[in-house]
């Protein structure tokens, strides 16, 4: 089949991150793709579930709202998704960053708070465990929605891989960088701690489970390991960039700069 209906869909709580970077996208400036933003959502699960109430696209593109999806990119993953449709005719779920059963990372990103370019372990092949909320695309068809009990905005790029695999389908990722905007986050207390949580009883029969951040354990051990380790990189990052007042990046100039215009148009 043909995915001819796509739409975007962010979760926003900050007017003006949304205004300096997902907003600037070509793609949604130029009018072409529609636009469903989620505000004052409690949780991703829900905002993202609140999108796919409300949609009846092929695909829904769920993005942070500090994300800048480069010239051309919605184009690519049109393309993307025909393409899988014959590889992989059981896909249900691709993103631009993900992590194999076996620890490889995949794909390509910007990394606004490390101000570096994550790039993964080389190719794009293997079973998915997790991929990075950055972005997810959802082939609707598939009838995968989010997992309304998954509490705050953290590991449901996971749980929706590992929802795909308990229906037989299948997760990818795809070349199709985008730049993140983030800045520093302080701590993985809190919300990350709730999803780590929630997923090690969720899915205790598949443990371990491999993220981009730990690894999902019975014991939890990587869980108190990878606080530890974000907090002295989030003081370290925060002391470099400077969190008070913000950092501004021309994420237009940026996509352009670390070249991923020619990527994605390639
Ligand atoms: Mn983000």
């Amino acid at each position: 089949m043909s995915h001819r209906s796509v739409v975007i869909a962010a979760a926003v709580n900050n007017e003006q991150i949304l205004a300096d970077t997902l907003a600037l996208s070509p793609d949604l400036t130029s009018g072409r793709v529609k636009f469903i933003p989620v505000r004052a959502a409690e949780s991703a699960s829900a905002a993202y579930n609140t999108v796919l109430s409300e949609t009846t696209a092929d695909l829904v593109i769920f993005v942070h709202q500090d994300v800048y999806l480069p010239a051309g990119w919605v184009a690519l993953i049109l393309s993307e998704a025909l393409r899988l449709d014959q590889e992989s005719p059981d896909w249900a779920v691709m993103g631009v960053y993900g992590i194999t059963r076996e620890g490889k990372h995949l794909g390509r990103i910007w990394s606004g708070d490390q101000q570096l370019e994550l790039v993964g372990d080389g190719g794009l092949s293997g079973a998915i465990a997790s991929l990075d909320e950055v972005v997810l695309i959802l082939r609707t068809n598939a009838g995968l929605s989010f997992d309304p009990d998954l509490p705050h905005f953290h590991m449901y790029g996971t749980d929706i891989v590992q929802m795909a695999a308990s229906a037989g389908r299948s997760a990818h990722v795809i070349q199709a960088p985008v730049v993140h905007n983030t800045i520093p986050v302080v701590s993985l207390a809190g919300g990350f701690t709730a999803g780590y949580r929630f997923l090690q009883k969720k899915w205790a029969v598949r443990l371990p489970i491999v993220t981009s951040m730990t690894t999902i354990t019975h014991a939890g051990l990587p869980l108190f390991r990878a606080r530890a380790r974000h907090w002295w990189y989030s003081r370290r990052m925060i002391k470099r960039s400077g969190i008070e007042p913000p950092r501004v990046t021309d994420v237009v100039a940026l996509a352009k700069a670390v070249g991923y215009e020619s990527i994605v148009n390639a």
